[in-house]
């Protein structure tokens, strides 16, 4: 049985009414996330249709689920709103903090040991408020939610960028921040600017080396990371249905990488095959009930062009194998170029690492893809050339694999198999072969590839494939190698080509699992105590943010200007950072030093107006903390893209910071500055950029009549004396604008819930 099926069967016995009221206040058919949108709004019945891109709207999501290096933060700050329990099913996973070094039997044991503290605190909130608990171990949290969790039109938010996975099995599942899950745990409605629509048809059908992967990976290259900012894509058509619900699960995945607010799929037999492999036939018996509410309508997907802002068509049948990167992941690369494209751009043709797994592609169906190319590597006698290392998604994938012999394939190639958690994929691998700055290639078939991620080195060249291709090339060892056409040499001298890979879709003597690693939380945590030792560098209680002082900000001084590609992992970065994920002071040491100062091209090397003399960031920002100056910084486009950490958001507010000026926005970041009680505001004439200097500072003339839709005007007073007015254009509305001036979303309901 599934779990929280109550809550599943009430959301079914309420769509019919809800959607069809909607196409009643539309007037027109529904793309699937309309349907899933409009039937949760905060207000039960939709008596409205909503602007997309314009409007803001409230939602009443059915679940949350928290990752172990943001839960920290958001229970902290959940723990200061006064409430007995979450308002919704909550779930908190442990699958960031733990290591990869030499493989899950010493690694586990070692993480446990190493973060014991923070581990048993999420265990204690997880039981004092009611939310389930995955231990370490039990796997990484979106393979966990897809296998337990998800169910077609259901809406859930999560903190964790890649919550979107769940849009594998017809969910709207959002990344969020933590502040926003406070919201929804708090029981107060969750907020979001309606979405665009973004509709991709998929035609044909998937074949040899062609993976789901290679879909995302073509549409990273289309729409570029920020193509799809403000949007949820959905993805229709014969060739979505002919693919399974995790090859789903990849596509969505990765729509993060393309800024989405999430993508989805209609629901389908490949859902339904799923479910059923996965101990929820209840809820596929419910879903088949609703089922042409849990799908966009056949007039949609008939005339897309009509419904969504954008289309975008893909034949199945066409599309090639991709590898994505270095350093980005919409840098999209068809096999067949990549040789030519490596030498022009001089990538390390050499491959250290093949890695599989992570949230993304660690499923039943991509290990036996992957595995069917290791096992013709070891029966035709090629020896690999790259080491392996392997991320199962979850412990149900480990023990299904291992009992089907999946797992002993790739230890016959020597791989290393990691624990059940995100490992490499976020800096948590204790790489042995290279230490320093070596410039070096590595293939992997997870989600992001920034500079630094996986091993901290900024000379890694990280390119992303599906999991039969990072097998190919870790096989071959080389980064132009072509499976369709290369051959290998093998031990004995002779020339062989690997077949296509084979898989299958489910495990055909069904999923086993002897301990998940589930803790249900009491029905009572009122007499659990949750202790944070004062003394402790990992854990530290929060202490408000002051309010607004209500005058105009003037003498702000310029932080850093940063250039280019500022993600979160250049604003906070994780890797052995993730420790201080739960002390906003300790991790505050780490704020913005991956960020290129535009001045000297240097990372965490700034001028100090107060000495003259350059320093680290953090340092920098604590001596004007001290001396009581506020600051700006001042960024790029995209600014914040990828992570949905709030610590990129926190420490700046923490250190004093006041003010983030950019060309653009990711949206999870734009949202959490604003509920930390920041200013994120936007150039409105992005060439105003450029007219900021080194020494400047910054005056705001009408912050005062701070107001929805009302762009606000700073004046940029340089060294020499020389002035320049610009504007800068915001998105906060009137309710947003309160947190701004009580200092954060959480001191507003705090009062809110004092009165
Ligand atoms: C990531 O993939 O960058 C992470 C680590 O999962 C983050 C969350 C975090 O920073 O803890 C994400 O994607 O939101
Ligand atoms: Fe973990 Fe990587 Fe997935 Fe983030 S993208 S949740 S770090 S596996």
């Amino acid at each position: 049985m599934a779990y929280d099926i109550d809550m599943i069967k009430k959301v079914y016995s309420q769509i019919a009414e809800r959607v069809d009221k909607a196409r009643e206040v539309t007037g027109k058919p529904l793309t699937l996330s309309e349907k899933i949108l409009y039937s949760h709004l905060w207000d039960g019945n939709p008596s409205q249709g909503f602007t997309r891109g314009k409007d803001y709207v409230e939602f009443s999501p059915d679940r949350i689920a928290c990752q172990d290096a943001t839960a920290q933060m958001a229970l902290l700050q959940f723990m200061q709103a006064g409430k007995k329990q979450a308002a919704v099913p909550t779930t908190v996973h442990c699958d960031h903090l733990i290591q990869a070094k030499l493989g899950a039997q010493f690694d586990l044991p070692s993480a446990k040991k190493s973060s014991d503290e923070v581990f048993d605190f999420l265990e204690s909130v997880s039981n004092k408020y009611g939310i389930g608990f995955w231990k370490p171990g039990a796997g990484i949290i979106h393979q966990v939610v897809l296998e337990n969790y998800a169910f077609p039109g259901g809406m859930m938010i999560g903190t964790d960028s890649h919550t979107v996975n769940a849009g594998g099995l017809g969910m709207v599942a959002i990344g969020v921040g933590g502040a926003d899950a406070v919201d929804v745990m708090a029981g107060m409605p969750w907020e979001l600017k309606f979405p665009k629509l973004i509709g991709v048809k998929l035609t044909g059908k998937l074949s040899g080396w062609t993976a789901p992967k290679d879909v995302i990976l073509k549409v990273a290259g289309i729409l570029t990371v920020k193509g799809g900012t403000g949007a949820i894509i959905e993805y229709f058509g014969e060739g979505a249905r002919s693919m399974s619900a995790t090859g789903k699960g990849t596509i969505c995945n990765m729509g993060a990488e393309v800024g989405a607010t999430t993508s989805t799929f209609g629901y389908d037999e490949s859902m339904e095959r799923y479910l059923r492999a996965t101990n929820r036939a209840d809820v596929a018996d419910a879903a088949n009930d609703v089922r042409e509410y849990l799908t966009g309508d056949d007039e949609v997907y008939a005339n897309p062009e009509q419904y969504f802002d954008e289309v975008i068509e893909i034949n199945l049948s066409e599309l090639k194998p991709h590898l994505n990167g270095p350093f980005t992941p919409d840098l999209a690369t068809p096999i067949t170029e990549m040789g030519k494209k490596a030498k022009e751009n001089d990538w390390p043709i050499n491959v250290d690492w093949g890695l599989i797994g992570s949230c993304t592609n660690s499923s039943y169906e991509d290990l036996t893809r992957a595995a069917s190319i290791a096992k013709q590597a070891v029966a035709k006698k090629v020896k690999a050339k790259s080491d392996f290392g392997i991320n199962p998604g979850s412990e149900t994938i480990r023990y299904t694999a291992e009992r089907d012999g999946l797992l002993q394939i790739f230890e016959d190639l020597d791989a290393t198999i990691f624990t059940n958690a995100c490992g490499p994929c976020i800096g948590q691998w204790d790489r042995s072969d290279r230490k320093g700055e070596e410039k070096n290639t590595i293939v992997h078939s997870f989600n992001r590839n920034f500079s630094k991620r996986a091993d901290g080195n900024p000379n890694t060249h990280a390119f992303v494939g599906s999991p039969e291709m990072v097998a190919a090339i870790a096989i071959s060892g080389r980064l132009d190698f072509d499976p369709t056409t290369d051959t290998l040499m093998n031990e004995d001298g002779e020339e062989v080509r690997l077949d296509e890979p084979t898989g299958l879709e489910l495990p055909p003597k069904g999923f086993d699992v002897e301990d998940p690693g589930y803790l249900a939380p009491t029905e009572d945590g009122s007499s659990v105590e949750v202790k944070v030792n004062p003394q402790s560098e990992r854990l530290q209680l929060l202490e408000p943010f002051e309010p607004w002082d209500g005058k105009n900000l003037t003498g702000a001084k310029l932080l850093i200007k940063a250039f280019g590609k500022c993600t979160t992992d250049h604003i906070s970065m994780a890797g052995p950072w993730l420790r201080f994920r739960g002390h906003l002071d300790n991790i505050s040491n780490n704020c913005l030093i991956g960020a290129v100062n535009a001045f000297n091209m240097k990372t965490n090397f700034v001028k100090s107006q107060i000495t003259g003399e350059y320093d680290a960031v953090p340092a920098t920002q604590r001596k004007y903390k001290d001396a009581g100056i506020p600051t700006v910084v001042v960024g790029d486009h995209n600014y914040g893209e990828g992570s949905s950490r709030e610590h990129a958001a926190m420490e700046p507010r923490h250190l004093g910071v006041k003010v983030v000026l950019v060309k653009s926005f990711a949206r999870i970041h734009e949202t959490n500055l604003k509920k930390q009680g920041m200013l994120g505001i936007t150039f409105d004439n992005e060439s105003d950029y450029d007219l900021i200097q080194e020494d400047d500072t910054f005056n705001f003339t009408d912050l005062e009549s701070f107001a929805p839709d009302k762009p606000l005007t700073i004046e940029v007073v340089h060294a020499d004396g020389s002035k320049d007015v610009i504007k800068a254009n915001h998105t906060y509305n009137q309710p947003q604008i309160e947190w701004f001036k009580e200092g954060s979303a959480l001191n507003l309901i705090k009062k809110q819930n004092a009165a």
